[in-house]
């Protein structure tokens, strides 16, 4: 926590100051992050999922399998958080990489 020191002073500098220590907040602000989720569709192949999450997301083939399974029974699901800038490139990188392989996987950033 940060002090800073105010020193009241009276006009005439006559050693009857006042001095007031007030507390500020670390006016130092976290950069807001961001959700990538994969969305579900009915044409992309699950292994071109698994993939993706693995290629682009640094997934175990066993965790990708299992967010895979799970973007398919609930339509979509969080893969990871970062900031503003990570998250563009990795939404960039999964839809150019879908759209290389004419596939219609969807993937979106969200405001945490
Ligand atoms: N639903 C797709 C299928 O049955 C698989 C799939 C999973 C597609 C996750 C997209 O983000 C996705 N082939």
């Amino acid at each position: 926590m940060i002090l800073d020191k105010i020193i009241m002073a009276g006009p005439s500098d006559d050693d009857n100051d006042t001095s007031v220590v007030v507390e500020t907040k670390p006016k130092t602000k976290r950069p807001p992050l961001y959700k990538v989720m994969l969305l579900n569709d009915d044409y992309t192949p699950m292994e071109f999922v698994v993939a993706v999450l693995e290629r682009f997301f640094n997934m175990t083939h066993a965790e990708a399998f299992e967010i895979m399974l799970t973007v398919h029974k609930k339509g979509v699901a969080v893969v990871g958080v970062f900031s503003h800038e990570i998250a563009e490139t990795k939404v960039a990188q999964v839809m150019d990489f879908a759209r290389q392989h004419q596939h219609p996987l969807q993937c979106t950033m969200e405001k945490e």
